[in-house]
């Protein structure tokens, strides 16, 4: 599936760009299964895509760059966007998504890992970015240095020129940034993007337009080290992360199977926190609702798929072996309060935080 030199090329830059890896037709049920999505679903919300994580294509790459063991951690949505034809498109930034150390959840991690960082991307557009705007922004082998401060104009930057078919894969160390714009007299020449937003605000004709339908799938994988740890504990437990699909596909049976299918490993802190915050969600005067009582009941098997590798930022006890509503509610009794302390390290990150709005007791 992938040579030893795209291998290299992988760890040299922090991207490939893998052509026609999708045929047209599955090209268009992908489409056509983003129809009437909201802006960013839950691939599990979409039954013709709550099995894309588990394609052997992908998984199979993921073995290769991550070094074997790969695990999933229930990341997978669907980014659907409409612009109006001609519409400038705002949000460009770069940035990196490698988040979480052993000294903090939630501190980026900008110096360079002894291993390669552990998390990888994959992103399937599904429109031409190759002769439009709208496109991936990337800084090659920007996952290999210090990124806690970057000068933007002294980075050599580069406009992925995906087409519908194409897989990107990035490691999530890399500098990035979405709707990268292509300039009509020198498309294949990219600019950073703080510069392409003064540009197209005094003149947006400068640029090719971006298509009116942007339609992104995400799928992520982790390897197996500590910083991969952390990174799924903190993904699991932001709360403007919290999944909203996964648990019920997971009770439904089909993840289970697939992972097994595949040779890959899950791990499911994200599907413990979706299945907390759904039975906070029904609890009223102490009582859970009957809404909530699945959830409770699927607490001690989730948490079994949860186990921690590393020391750090612990939130899933040891179960117990039965599944029943008793033991869920030992678990969510124990879990709340220790969510509720680790969100409490964000106010350290971000004093203006509004805590209330992250507090699953609720
Ligand atoms: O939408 C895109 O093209 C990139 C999204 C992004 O910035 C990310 O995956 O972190």
């Amino acid at each position: 599936m992938l040579s030893s030199v795209e291998i290299d090329r992988f760890k040299r830059d922090g991207f490939l760009l893998l052509r026609n890896v999708f045929s047209a037709a599955e090209v268009e049920r992908f489409i056509a299964a983003g129809k009437g999505a909201s802006r960013t679903a839950d691939l599990f919300t979409m039954p013709a895509l709550e099995g894309f994580w588990s394609d052997s294509r992908l998984v199979q790459i993921a073995k290769l760059l991550l070094g074997g063991t790969v695990t999933f951690f229930g990341e997978a949505s669907y980014l659907k966007e409409v612009f109006k034809p001609g519409e400038a498109v705002h949000g460009r930034h770069l940035h990196h998504d490698a988040k979480g150390t052993p000294g903090h959840l939630f501190s980026r991690q900008h110096e360079p890992t002894d291993e390669p960082y552990p998390i990888i991307r994959f992103a399937v557009y599904l429109q031409d970015h190759a002769n439009f705007s709208g496109g991936l922004k990337l800084v090659p082998g920007s996952h290999q240095f210090n990124s806690a401060n970057f000068n933007e104009d002294e980075l050599s930057c580069y406009d992925v020129p995906s087409k519908p078919g194409d897989l990107v894969v990035f490691c999530n160390k890399i500098l990035h940034s979405p709707y990268a714009l292509r300039r009509k007299e020198s498309p294949n020449t990219a600019l950073p993007p703080k510069r392409e937003t003064v540009m197209s605000a005094k003149d947006p004709d400068v640029f090719l337009p971006a298509p009116v339908d942007r339609d992104v799938i995400f799928v992520d994988f982790a390897g197996s080290n500590a910083f991969a740890d952390v990174y799924i504990k903190g993904r699991a437990i932001i709360p403007t992360n919290t999944r909203n699909g996964l648990v019920q596909t997971f009770l439904k049976g089909p993840l289970i199977k697939d992972a097994e299918g595949v040779g890959a490993n899950l791990r499911l802190d994200a599907g413990v926190v979706e299945a907390l915050t759904k039975v906070a969600a029904t609890v009223k005067n102490g009582a859970v609702g009957e809404a909530g009582l699945p959830y409770l009941a699927a607490l001690p098997r989730l948490c079994r798929f949860s186990k921690s590798w590393s020391p750090h930022f612990d939130f899933v006890p040891e179960p117990r072996a039965d599944d029943t509503i008793e033991a869920g509610v030992a678990l969510y009794g124990k879990m709340v309060p220790r969510i509720a302390e680790l969100l409490g390290l964000m106010k350290t990150m971000r004093r203006d935080l509004d805590m209330a709005a992250y507090d699953i007791h609720r």
